[in-house]
Protein backbone atom coordinates (compact mmCIF):
# COMPACT_ATOMS: atom_id res chain seq x y z
CA UNK A 1 0.00 0.00 0.00
CA UNK A 2 1.29 3.54 -0.84
CA UNK A 3 2.49 5.59 1.75
CA UNK A 4 2.26 9.34 1.04
CA UNK A 5 5.31 10.88 0.32
CA UNK A 6 6.57 13.59 2.73
CA UNK A 7 5.31 16.84 0.90
CA UNK A 8 1.36 15.31 1.27
CA UNK A 9 1.27 15.55 4.93
CA UNK A 10 3.35 18.52 5.25
CA UNK A 11 1.10 20.60 3.08
CA UNK A 12 -2.23 19.29 4.85
CA UNK A 13 -1.11 20.89 7.94
CA UNK A 14 -4.84 21.94 8.50
CA UNK A 15 -6.20 25.46 7.44
CA UNK A 16 -8.42 27.72 10.10
CA UNK A 17 -10.64 28.07 7.12
CA UNK A 18 -12.00 24.67 7.88
CA UNK A 19 -13.92 26.58 11.36
CA UNK A 20 -15.50 29.58 8.92
CA UNK A 21 -19.36 29.84 7.77
CA UNK A 22 -19.93 28.97 4.54
CA UNK A 23 -22.47 28.25 2.93
CA UNK A 24 -23.51 25.26 0.37
CA UNK A 25 -24.23 26.82 -3.66
CA UNK A 26 -26.71 24.14 -4.68
CA UNK A 27 -25.30 22.80 -8.05
CA UNK A 28 -28.45 20.71 -9.53
CA UNK A 29 -26.19 19.10 -11.60
CA UNK A 30 -23.61 17.62 -8.49
CA UNK A 31 -24.97 14.96 -6.61
CA UNK A 32 -27.22 15.01 -3.26
CA UNK A 33 -25.85 16.06 -0.24
CA UNK A 34 -27.26 17.12 3.01
CA UNK A 35 -26.47 20.04 4.79
CA UNK A 36 -24.92 18.03 7.65
CA UNK A 37 -22.73 15.71 4.60
CA UNK A 38 -21.57 19.40 3.13
CA UNK A 39 -20.25 20.69 6.13
CA UNK A 40 -18.75 17.78 7.59
CA UNK A 41 -17.18 17.61 4.06
CA UNK A 42 -15.94 21.27 3.74
CA UNK A 43 -14.50 20.67 6.92
CA UNK A 44 -12.44 18.33 5.78
CA UNK A 45 -11.47 19.58 3.22
CA UNK A 46 -9.80 22.36 4.26
CA UNK A 47 -8.05 20.33 7.01
CA UNK A 48 -6.98 17.65 4.32
CA UNK A 49 -7.07 19.27 0.85
CA UNK A 50 -6.86 22.63 0.38
CA UNK A 51 -2.57 23.03 1.22
CA UNK A 52 -2.44 20.98 -2.41
CA UNK A 53 -5.64 21.89 -4.22
CA UNK A 54 -6.49 25.53 -3.09
CA UNK A 55 -9.51 27.23 -1.34
CA UNK A 56 -11.18 27.12 -4.33
CA UNK A 57 -10.43 24.39 -5.76
CA UNK A 58 -8.44 25.91 -8.97
CA UNK A 59 -4.92 23.53 -7.63
CA UNK A 60 -1.56 24.32 -6.87
CA UNK A 61 0.24 21.39 -6.22
CA UNK A 62 -2.52 19.24 -6.42
CA UNK A 63 -4.51 18.62 -9.41
CA UNK A 64 -7.40 21.20 -10.09
CA UNK A 65 -11.18 19.80 -8.81
CA UNK A 66 -13.82 22.56 -10.28
CA UNK A 67 -16.95 21.30 -11.30
CA UNK A 68 -16.60 21.86 -15.01
CA UNK A 69 -13.58 18.82 -14.30
CA UNK A 70 -15.24 16.99 -11.30
CA UNK A 71 -18.84 16.58 -12.91
CA UNK A 72 -17.22 15.02 -15.82
CA UNK A 73 -15.36 11.99 -13.66
CA UNK A 74 -18.09 11.30 -11.45
CA UNK A 75 -18.76 9.87 -8.29
CA UNK A 76 -17.80 5.94 -8.80
CA UNK A 77 -14.24 7.72 -10.76
CA UNK A 78 -13.53 10.42 -8.02
CA UNK A 79 -13.62 7.39 -5.05
CA UNK A 80 -10.85 5.72 -6.66
CA UNK A 81 -8.69 8.13 -6.52
CA UNK A 82 -9.47 9.35 -2.78
CA UNK A 83 -9.71 5.80 -1.44
CA UNK A 84 -6.18 4.42 -3.42
CA UNK A 85 -4.34 7.37 -4.07
CA UNK A 86 -2.39 8.52 -7.36
CA UNK A 87 1.66 7.86 -8.09
CA UNK A 88 1.16 11.51 -8.69
CA UNK A 89 1.60 12.28 -4.64
CA UNK A 90 -2.46 12.11 -4.21
CA UNK A 91 -2.50 10.25 -0.90
CA UNK A 92 -4.48 6.79 -0.35
CA UNK A 93 -6.98 8.50 1.91
CA UNK A 94 -9.17 5.14 2.45
CA UNK A 95 -6.21 2.16 2.56
CA UNK A 96 -4.28 4.41 4.89
CA UNK A 97 -7.17 4.43 6.94
CA UNK A 98 -7.99 8.35 7.44
CA UNK A 99 -11.09 8.34 5.55
CA UNK A 100 -13.83 5.11 6.00
CA UNK A 101 -16.14 4.23 2.81
CA UNK A 102 -18.92 6.78 3.75
CA UNK A 103 -16.48 9.55 4.02
CA UNK A 104 -14.24 8.49 0.49
CA UNK A 105 -18.09 8.51 -0.96
CA UNK A 106 -19.09 12.11 0.60
CA UNK A 107 -16.09 13.50 -0.89
CA UNK A 108 -16.22 12.30 -4.36
CA UNK A 109 -19.81 13.78 -4.38
CA UNK A 110 -18.35 17.47 -2.04
CA UNK A 111 -16.42 17.74 -4.67
CA UNK A 112 -18.84 17.80 -7.72
CA UNK A 113 -20.54 20.72 -5.95
CA UNK A 114 -18.96 24.82 -6.60
CA UNK A 115 -16.43 25.55 -3.92
CA UNK A 116 -18.05 27.80 -1.30
CA UNK A 117 -16.10 30.97 -1.30
CA UNK A 118 -14.60 32.26 2.28
CA UNK A 119 -15.34 35.71 3.30
CA UNK A 120 -13.10 38.39 2.04
CA UNK A 121 -11.22 40.75 4.46
CA UNK A 122 -10.94 44.30 4.11
CA UNK A 123 -9.75 47.25 6.05
CA UNK A 124 -13.24 47.19 8.19
CA UNK A 125 -12.37 43.37 8.79
CA UNK A 126 -8.89 44.29 9.71
CA UNK A 127 -9.60 47.57 12.18
CA UNK A 128 -12.08 46.02 13.83
CA UNK A 129 -9.57 43.23 15.40
CA UNK A 130 -6.74 45.80 16.03
CA UNK A 131 -5.51 46.60 19.34
CA UNK A 132 -3.02 48.92 20.90
CA UNK A 133 -2.33 47.45 24.06
CA UNK A 134 0.45 49.73 25.11
CA UNK A 135 0.48 52.88 23.20
CA UNK A 136 3.63 54.10 22.04
CA UNK A 137 3.90 56.97 24.44
CA UNK A 138 3.53 54.48 26.87
CA UNK A 139 5.73 52.18 26.80
CA UNK A 140 9.71 52.44 27.68
CA UNK A 141 11.73 54.42 26.78
CA UNK A 142 15.03 52.52 27.44
CA UNK A 143 15.04 48.82 27.81
CA UNK A 144 13.91 47.88 30.92
CA UNK A 145 15.41 44.64 31.99
CA UNK A 146 18.35 42.98 32.46
CA UNK A 147 18.35 40.03 29.46
CA UNK A 148 20.69 40.11 26.46
CA UNK A 149 17.86 41.10 24.36
CA UNK A 150 20.16 40.51 21.10
CA UNK A 151 20.40 36.75 22.02
CA UNK A 152 16.81 35.88 22.98
CA UNK A 153 15.03 33.14 20.73
CA UNK A 154 11.29 33.20 20.18
CA UNK A 155 10.26 29.60 19.58
CA UNK A 156 6.85 28.88 18.52
CA UNK A 157 4.83 26.33 20.57
CA UNK A 158 2.58 25.09 17.40
CA UNK A 159 -0.43 23.80 19.29
CA UNK A 160 -0.82 26.02 22.10
CA UNK A 161 -1.19 29.70 20.04
CA UNK A 162 1.92 31.30 21.84
CA UNK A 163 5.56 31.36 21.45
CA UNK A 164 8.32 31.15 23.68
CA UNK A 165 10.70 33.84 25.09
CA UNK A 166 13.86 31.90 25.97
CA UNK A 167 17.44 33.82 27.37
CA UNK A 168 19.89 32.28 25.10
CA UNK A 169 22.72 33.10 27.87
CA UNK A 170 20.86 31.47 30.33
CA UNK A 171 18.28 28.55 28.56
CA UNK A 172 15.39 30.14 31.09
CA UNK A 173 11.99 31.05 29.46
CA UNK A 174 11.41 34.81 29.77
CA UNK A 175 8.06 35.07 28.95
CA UNK A 176 5.19 32.75 27.27
CA UNK A 177 3.73 35.32 24.75
CA UNK A 178 -0.28 34.42 24.10
CA UNK A 179 -0.84 34.74 19.88
CA UNK A 180 -2.76 33.58 17.01
CA UNK A 181 -2.78 29.90 16.57
CA UNK A 182 0.31 28.08 15.32
CA UNK A 183 2.38 30.78 14.80
CA UNK A 184 4.73 30.15 11.94
CA UNK A 185 7.61 32.47 11.91
CA UNK A 186 8.99 35.00 14.19
CA UNK A 187 10.87 38.38 12.35
CA UNK A 188 12.73 41.73 14.17
CA UNK A 189 12.56 45.47 13.72
CA UNK A 190 15.57 46.86 12.45
CA UNK A 191 16.23 47.91 15.78
CA UNK A 192 15.68 44.67 16.95
CA UNK A 193 13.57 46.33 19.84
CA UNK A 194 10.00 44.93 18.38
CA UNK A 195 9.44 41.28 17.73
CA UNK A 196 6.78 40.38 15.02
CA UNK A 197 4.57 36.92 15.02
CA UNK A 198 2.04 35.62 12.59
CA UNK A 199 -0.31 32.83 13.56
CA UNK A 200 -1.90 30.65 10.84
CA UNK A 201 -5.08 32.09 11.46
CA UNK A 202 -3.38 35.41 10.18
CA UNK A 203 -3.19 37.01 13.36
CA UNK A 204 0.00 39.74 14.17
CA UNK A 205 1.65 40.24 17.72
CA UNK A 206 4.08 42.78 18.48
CA UNK A 207 5.78 42.34 21.16
CA UNK A 208 8.45 44.88 22.96
CA UNK A 209 11.96 43.75 23.95
CA UNK A 210 12.16 46.23 25.78
CA UNK A 211 9.98 45.98 28.67
CA UNK A 212 11.00 44.88 32.12
CA UNK A 213 8.89 41.66 30.68
CA UNK A 214 8.68 41.69 26.89
CA UNK A 215 4.76 40.96 26.10
CA UNK A 216 2.34 42.05 23.57
CA UNK A 217 1.98 45.47 22.44
CA UNK A 218 -0.39 45.55 19.72
CA UNK A 219 -2.32 42.87 17.29
CA UNK A 220 -4.16 42.67 14.14
CA UNK A 221 -5.62 40.36 12.06
CA UNK A 222 -4.95 40.73 8.10
CA UNK A 223 -6.90 38.14 6.40
CA UNK A 224 -8.50 34.41 7.57
CA UNK A 225 -5.27 32.41 7.19
CA UNK A 226 -1.65 33.55 6.71
CA UNK A 227 2.28 32.18 6.96
CA UNK A 228 4.70 35.63 6.75
CA UNK A 229 5.45 38.98 8.34
CA UNK A 230 8.32 41.59 8.40
CA UNK A 231 9.41 44.44 8.89
CA UNK A 232 11.42 47.71 6.92
CA UNK A 233 14.85 47.65 7.26
CA UNK A 234 16.13 49.95 4.39
CA UNK A 235 18.06 53.16 5.99
CA UNK A 236 15.41 55.94 7.21
CA UNK A 237 13.06 53.37 7.22
CA UNK A 238 13.93 51.55 10.62
CA UNK A 239 11.05 50.57 12.77
CA UNK A 240 8.89 52.10 10.35
CA UNK A 241 6.33 49.56 8.53
CA UNK A 242 5.53 45.85 8.85
CA UNK A 243 3.53 44.09 6.13
CA UNK A 244 2.08 40.58 6.19
CA UNK A 245 1.24 37.99 3.27
CA UNK A 246 -1.92 36.25 3.47
CA UNK A 247 -3.06 33.01 2.26
CA UNK A 248 -6.65 33.92 2.50
CA UNK A 249 -7.67 36.28 1.12
CA UNK A 250 -4.98 36.76 -1.20
CA UNK A 251 -3.45 39.88 -0.20
CA UNK A 252 -0.66 41.77 1.57
CA UNK A 253 -0.74 44.60 4.06
CA UNK A 254 1.35 47.22 4.93
CA UNK A 255 1.39 48.38 8.54
CA UNK A 256 2.39 51.17 10.42
CA UNK A 257 5.96 49.61 12.76
CA UNK A 258 4.83 50.80 15.89
CA UNK A 259 1.44 50.44 16.07
CA UNK A 260 0.22 47.47 13.45
CA UNK A 261 -2.51 50.30 12.49
CA UNK A 262 -3.14 49.03 8.83
CA UNK A 263 -2.50 51.35 5.73
CA UNK A 264 -2.47 49.70 2.86
CA UNK A 265 -4.37 46.40 1.80
CA UNK A 266 -2.93 45.04 -1.68
CA UNK A 267 -4.75 42.00 -3.65
CA UNK A 268 -2.45 39.74 -5.88
CA UNK A 269 -5.13 37.87 -8.01
CA UNK A 270 -4.33 38.24 -11.74
CA UNK A 271 -2.47 36.05 -14.28
CA UNK A 272 0.58 33.13 -13.55
CA UNK A 273 3.70 33.55 -15.18
CA UNK A 274 3.68 30.74 -17.25
CA UNK A 275 0.56 30.37 -19.22
CA UNK A 276 -0.63 33.62 -18.64
CA UNK A 277 -4.20 32.60 -17.10
CA UNK A 278 -6.09 33.97 -14.58
CA UNK A 279 -5.81 32.49 -11.00
CA UNK A 280 -8.27 33.76 -8.08
CA UNK A 281 -5.84 32.89 -4.84
CA UNK A 282 -2.44 33.24 -5.20
CA UNK A 283 -1.27 32.46 -1.64
CA UNK A 284 1.68 35.25 -0.43
CA UNK A 285 4.73 33.06 0.40
CA UNK A 286 7.60 34.78 1.74
CA UNK A 287 8.02 38.13 2.38
CA UNK A 288 12.16 40.01 3.39
CA UNK A 289 12.68 43.11 3.57
CA UNK A 290 16.00 44.67 1.61
CA UNK A 291 18.61 46.10 3.12
CA UNK A 292 18.98 48.98 1.19
CA UNK A 293 16.02 49.88 -0.79
CA UNK A 294 12.98 51.02 0.73
CA UNK A 295 11.42 47.32 -1.02
CA UNK A 296 9.91 44.23 0.37
CA UNK A 297 10.25 41.50 -1.75
CA UNK A 298 6.67 39.47 -2.00
CA UNK A 299 6.16 36.05 -3.14
CA UNK A 300 3.12 35.56 -4.58
CA UNK A 301 3.00 31.58 -4.64
CA UNK A 302 0.22 30.81 -7.37
CA UNK A 303 1.06 32.76 -9.99
CA UNK A 304 5.15 32.44 -9.76
CA UNK A 305 5.62 36.21 -9.09
CA UNK A 306 8.35 38.06 -6.87
CA UNK A 307 6.79 41.71 -6.17
CA UNK A 308 9.16 44.71 -5.22
CA UNK A 309 7.22 46.88 -3.13
CA UNK A 310 8.80 49.78 -2.62
CA UNK A 311 7.26 51.70 0.48
CA UNK A 312 8.98 54.92 0.29
CA UNK A 313 5.34 56.35 -0.42
CA UNK A 314 2.46 54.10 1.35
CA UNK A 315 0.24 56.01 -0.72
CA UNK A 316 2.21 55.38 -4.17
CA UNK A 317 3.42 52.26 -3.59
CA UNK A 318 5.50 51.17 -6.85
CA UNK A 319 5.73 47.30 -7.31
CA UNK A 320 7.89 45.66 -9.47
CA UNK A 321 6.48 42.57 -10.81
CA UNK A 322 9.18 39.62 -11.57
CA UNK A 323 8.25 36.72 -13.32
CA UNK A 324 9.83 33.99 -11.39
CA UNK A 325 8.16 30.41 -11.46
CA UNK A 326 5.12 28.73 -9.76
CA UNK A 327 4.81 27.44 -6.38
CA UNK A 328 7.26 30.33 -4.46
CA UNK A 329 7.71 29.49 -1.06
CA UNK A 330 10.34 30.31 1.06
CA UNK A 331 13.65 31.68 0.91
CA UNK A 332 16.52 34.37 1.92
CA UNK A 333 19.58 36.47 1.18
CA UNK A 334 22.85 36.10 -0.04
CA UNK A 335 25.77 37.11 1.96
CA UNK A 336 25.95 40.12 0.24
CA UNK A 337 22.29 40.32 1.02
CA UNK A 338 22.09 42.23 -3.02
CA UNK A 339 20.07 38.73 -4.06
CA UNK A 340 17.02 37.07 -2.63
CA UNK A 341 17.09 33.16 -3.44
CA UNK A 342 13.77 31.98 -3.54
CA UNK A 343 12.71 28.52 -4.10
CA UNK A 344 9.80 27.52 -6.16
CA UNK A 345 8.79 24.20 -4.83
CA UNK A 346 6.97 22.21 -6.85
CA UNK A 347 9.17 23.78 -10.23
CA UNK A 348 12.30 22.46 -8.23
CA UNK A 349 14.12 25.66 -9.11
CA UNK A 350 15.63 28.23 -7.05
CA UNK A 351 15.15 31.73 -8.75
CA UNK A 352 17.35 34.17 -8.60
CA UNK A 353 16.59 37.66 -8.08
CA UNK A 354 18.80 40.85 -8.14
CA UNK A 355 17.27 43.37 -5.55
CA UNK A 356 19.94 46.02 -6.69
CA UNK A 357 18.95 46.09 -10.61
CA UNK A 358 15.34 45.22 -9.95
CA UNK A 359 15.46 41.98 -12.04
CA UNK A 360 15.49 38.06 -12.35
CA UNK A 361 19.13 37.07 -12.37
CA UNK A 362 18.76 33.10 -13.05
CA UNK A 363 16.20 30.47 -12.76
CA UNK A 364 18.57 27.58 -11.42
CA UNK A 365 17.24 23.48 -11.52
CA UNK A 366 17.72 21.67 -8.22
CA UNK A 367 16.72 18.44 -6.70
CA UNK A 368 12.88 17.64 -6.13
CA UNK A 369 11.07 20.31 -3.87
CA UNK A 370 13.51 22.91 -2.80
CA UNK A 371 13.00 23.52 0.83
CA UNK A 372 15.53 25.79 2.20
CA UNK A 373 13.78 28.14 5.01
CA UNK A 374 16.50 31.03 4.48
CA UNK A 375 18.94 29.10 3.23
CA UNK A 376 22.52 28.56 4.31
CA UNK A 377 25.53 31.27 3.51
CA UNK A 378 29.48 30.24 3.52
CA UNK A 379 32.78 30.17 1.33
CA UNK A 380 32.75 26.95 -0.05
CA UNK A 381 36.64 26.26 -0.19
CA UNK A 382 36.63 25.70 -4.09
CA UNK A 383 33.94 27.73 -5.25
CA UNK A 384 33.16 30.90 -2.94
CA UNK A 385 30.42 31.97 -1.65
CA UNK A 386 27.58 30.02 -1.81
CA UNK A 387 23.53 29.37 -0.75
CA UNK A 388 22.22 26.26 0.05
CA UNK A 389 18.85 24.58 -0.30
CA UNK A 390 17.85 20.81 0.82
CA UNK A 391 14.73 19.29 -0.68
CA UNK A 392 11.62 17.76 0.70
CA UNK A 393 11.60 15.25 -2.08
CA UNK A 394 15.20 14.03 -2.45
CA UNK A 395 18.35 13.66 -0.19
CA UNK A 396 20.36 16.25 -2.02
CA UNK A 397 22.07 19.72 -0.84
CA UNK A 398 22.14 21.50 -3.82
CA UNK A 399 25.48 24.30 -3.51
CA UNK A 400 24.63 27.26 -5.00
CA UNK A 401 27.18 29.96 -6.37
CA UNK A 402 26.59 33.56 -5.61
CA UNK A 403 29.82 35.54 -6.47
CA UNK A 404 29.32 37.07 -10.01
CA UNK A 405 32.24 39.10 -9.58
CA UNK A 406 34.85 36.81 -8.07
CA UNK A 407 33.69 33.78 -8.64
CA UNK A 408 32.09 34.38 -12.09
CA UNK A 409 32.14 30.70 -13.63
CA UNK A 410 30.65 28.99 -10.43
CA UNK A 411 27.92 32.07 -9.77
CA UNK A 412 24.08 31.10 -10.48
CA UNK A 413 24.88 27.33 -10.85
CA UNK A 414 24.71 24.48 -8.42
CA UNK A 415 28.68 24.03 -8.20
CA UNK A 416 27.92 20.74 -5.80
CA UNK A 417 25.21 18.50 -4.73
CA UNK A 418 25.69 17.02 -0.99
CA UNK A 419 23.99 13.85 0.08
CA UNK A 420 22.03 13.80 3.18
CA UNK A 421 20.66 11.30 5.33
CA UNK A 422 17.52 11.20 3.44
CA UNK A 423 14.36 13.29 2.21
CA UNK A 424 11.92 15.39 4.06
CA UNK A 425 14.44 18.33 4.93
CA UNK A 426 12.62 21.39 5.71
CA UNK A 427 15.74 23.81 6.81
CA UNK A 428 19.30 24.19 6.93
CA UNK A 429 22.12 26.48 8.59
CA UNK A 430 25.27 27.74 9.56
CA UNK A 431 26.83 30.92 10.65
CA UNK A 432 29.57 32.89 9.65
CA UNK A 433 31.58 32.11 12.57
CA UNK A 434 30.74 28.39 12.16
CA UNK A 435 32.14 26.31 10.01
CA UNK A 436 29.65 23.62 10.28
CA UNK A 437 26.28 23.15 8.04
CA UNK A 438 23.30 21.66 9.95
CA UNK A 439 20.86 19.85 8.07
CA UNK A 440 17.68 18.26 9.08
CA UNK A 441 15.14 16.41 8.20
CA UNK A 442 12.01 16.13 10.05
CA UNK A 443 9.22 14.65 7.47
CA UNK A 444 11.85 11.28 6.62
CA UNK A 445 9.36 8.73 7.26
CA UNK A 446 12.11 6.63 8.86
CA UNK A 447 12.39 8.04 12.34
CA UNK A 448 16.13 7.31 13.10
CA UNK A 449 16.47 10.24 10.22
CA UNK A 450 13.69 12.11 11.50
CA UNK A 451 14.73 12.51 14.82
CA UNK A 452 18.30 13.57 13.86
CA UNK A 453 20.22 15.83 12.38
CA UNK A 454 22.89 16.02 9.32
CA UNK A 455 26.14 18.03 10.34
CA UNK A 456 28.96 18.66 7.09
CA UNK A 457 32.26 20.19 7.88
CA UNK A 458 32.07 23.21 5.13
CA UNK A 459 36.04 22.38 4.86
CA UNK A 460 35.62 19.06 3.63
CA UNK A 461 32.37 18.78 2.15
CA UNK A 462 33.63 15.23 0.85
CA UNK A 463 33.81 13.74 3.98
CA UNK A 464 30.10 13.65 4.75
CA UNK A 465 28.18 13.97 7.55
CA UNK A 466 28.27 13.25 11.02
CA UNK A 467 24.77 12.11 12.53
CA UNK A 468 23.90 13.94 15.27
CA UNK A 469 21.06 11.82 17.26
CA UNK A 470 18.91 14.92 18.84
CA UNK A 471 16.21 13.41 20.26
CA UNK A 472 18.08 10.42 21.79
CA UNK A 473 20.07 13.69 23.59
CA UNK A 474 16.79 14.55 24.55
CA UNK A 475 16.28 11.26 26.64
CA UNK A 476 12.28 11.99 26.07
CA UNK A 477 10.96 8.25 27.31
CA UNK A 478 7.55 8.52 24.72
CA UNK A 479 7.63 11.96 22.59
CA UNK A 480 4.97 10.03 20.16
CA UNK A 481 5.99 10.82 16.34
CA UNK A 482 8.80 13.22 17.54
CA UNK A 483 10.85 15.14 15.10
CA UNK A 484 14.21 17.32 15.09
CA UNK A 485 14.13 20.14 12.74
CA UNK A 486 15.06 24.25 12.56
CA UNK A 487 18.84 24.54 13.61
CA UNK A 488 19.45 27.86 14.69
CA UNK A 489 22.49 29.32 16.18
CA UNK A 490 22.85 31.70 18.85
CA UNK A 491 24.45 35.35 18.60
CA UNK A 492 27.56 33.99 18.95
CA UNK A 493 27.53 31.60 16.34
CA UNK A 494 28.73 28.74 18.64
CA UNK A 495 25.89 27.21 19.27
CA UNK A 496 23.12 25.62 17.87
CA UNK A 497 19.09 25.09 19.05
CA UNK A 498 17.45 22.31 17.51
CA UNK A 499 13.75 21.84 18.61
CA UNK A 500 12.63 18.12 19.51
CA UNK A 501 9.09 18.34 18.64
CA UNK A 502 6.47 16.11 20.17
CA UNK A 503 2.99 15.34 20.17
CA UNK A 504 0.87 17.87 22.48
CA UNK A 505 0.17 15.77 25.19
CA UNK A 506 3.54 14.30 25.34
CA UNK A 507 6.77 15.86 26.34
CA UNK A 508 9.04 18.28 23.96
CA UNK A 509 12.74 19.84 24.05
CA UNK A 510 14.91 22.32 22.56
CA UNK A 511 18.64 20.31 22.32
CA UNK A 512 21.37 23.07 22.24
CA UNK A 513 24.64 21.76 20.45
CA UNK A 514 27.81 22.90 21.48
CA UNK A 515 29.31 23.70 17.33
CA UNK A 516 32.40 23.35 18.22
CA UNK A 517 32.52 19.43 19.67
CA UNK A 518 29.11 18.90 17.95
CA UNK A 519 28.26 17.48 21.76
CA UNK A 520 24.75 18.73 23.45
CA UNK A 521 25.51 21.52 25.60
CA UNK A 522 22.28 21.84 26.73
CA UNK A 523 18.61 20.79 26.92
CA UNK A 524 15.68 22.81 27.73
CA UNK A 525 12.94 20.92 28.91
CA UNK A 526 9.73 22.60 30.64
CA UNK A 527 5.87 21.56 31.05
CA UNK A 528 5.25 24.96 29.12
CA UNK A 529 7.35 24.17 26.06
CA UNK A 530 4.34 22.44 24.12
CA UNK A 531 5.01 21.27 20.24
CA UNK A 532 8.03 23.64 19.51
CA UNK A 533 8.93 24.04 16.39
CA UNK A 534 10.52 26.73 14.47
CA UNK A 535 12.88 29.14 16.77
CA UNK A 536 14.27 32.82 16.09
CA UNK A 537 17.33 34.55 17.49
CA UNK A 538 16.84 37.78 17.65
CA UNK A 539 20.18 38.81 16.64
CA UNK A 540 20.65 36.41 13.52
CA UNK A 541 16.94 37.06 12.42
CA UNK A 542 17.26 41.20 12.38
CA UNK A 543 20.68 41.22 10.44
CA UNK A 544 19.46 38.00 8.18
CA UNK A 545 22.06 35.93 9.29
CA UNK A 546 21.80 32.61 8.16
FE1 LIG B 1 6.10 26.62 7.08
C1 LIG B 1 8.44 29.18 6.81
C2 LIG B 1 4.29 28.02 4.56
C3 LIG B 1 4.13 23.82 7.02
C4 LIG B 1 7.51 25.59 10.01
N1 LIG B 1 6.34 28.28 5.86
C5 LIG B 1 7.38 29.20 5.91
C6 LIG B 1 7.16 30.21 4.89
C7 LIG B 1 5.97 29.88 4.28
C8 LIG B 1 5.47 28.67 4.89
C9 LIG B 1 5.30 30.64 3.16
C10 LIG B 1 8.07 31.39 4.59
C11 LIG B 1 7.72 32.57 5.43
C12 LIG B 1 8.67 33.74 5.23
O1 LIG B 1 9.88 33.53 5.14
O2 LIG B 1 8.20 34.89 5.13
N2 LIG B 1 4.52 25.98 5.93
C13 LIG B 1 3.92 26.72 4.97
C14 LIG B 1 2.80 25.99 4.41
O3 LIG B 1 1.98 26.41 3.55
C15 LIG B 1 2.87 24.60 4.93
C16 LIG B 1 3.40 23.71 3.83
C17 LIG B 1 1.57 23.95 5.30
C18 LIG B 1 0.76 24.61 6.34
O4 LIG B 1 -0.40 24.20 6.48
O5 LIG B 1 1.22 25.52 7.02
C19 LIG B 1 3.89 24.79 6.07
N3 LIG B 1 5.88 24.96 8.29
C20 LIG B 1 5.03 23.95 8.09
C21 LIG B 1 5.13 22.96 9.14
O6 LIG B 1 4.46 21.87 9.23
C22 LIG B 1 6.21 23.38 10.07
C23 LIG B 1 7.38 22.41 9.96
C24 LIG B 1 5.78 23.43 11.54
C25 LIG B 1 4.78 24.46 11.92
O7 LIG B 1 5.06 25.20 12.87
O8 LIG B 1 3.71 24.53 11.32
C26 LIG B 1 6.57 24.74 9.46
N4 LIG B 1 7.70 27.26 8.19
C27 LIG B 1 8.07 26.72 9.40
C28 LIG B 1 9.19 27.48 9.93
C29 LIG B 1 9.48 28.50 8.99
C30 LIG B 1 8.51 28.34 7.92
C31 LIG B 1 9.93 27.17 11.22
C32 LIG B 1 10.58 29.57 9.06
C33 LIG B 1 11.92 28.98 8.79
C34 LIG B 1 13.03 29.98 8.77
O9 LIG B 1 14.14 29.64 9.25
O10 LIG B 1 12.86 31.09 8.25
Amino acid sequence: KAVPPAEVNYQAGGSPLATEPMYQSTNPKAPAMTQAEFDKARQLYFERCAGCHGVLRKGATGKPLTPDITLGKGTDYLKVFIAYGSPAGMPNWLTSGEFDDKTVDMMARYIQHDPPQPPEFGMEQMKATWKVIVPPDQRPKKKMNAYNVQNIFSTTLRDTGEVALIDGDTKKIINIVKTGYAVHISRLSASGRYLYVIGRDAKINMIDLWMEKPDNVAELRVGLEARSVETSKAKGYEDKFAIAGAYWPPQYVIMKGDTLEPMRIVGTRGMTVDKQEYHPEPRVASIVGSHFKPEFIVNVKETGKTLLVNYADVNALKVTEIGTARFLHDGGLDSTKRYFMVAANQSNKIAAVDLKEGKLTQLIDVGKIPHPGRGANFKHPKFGPVWSTGHLGDETISLIGTDPVKNKASAWKVVQTLKGQGGGSLFLKTHPKSTNLYVDTPLNPDPKISQSIAVFDINNLDKGYKVLPIAEWAGIKDGGAMRALQPEYNKAGDEVWVSVWSAKDKQSAIVVIDDRTLKPKAIIKDPKLVTPTGHFNVYNTQHDVY
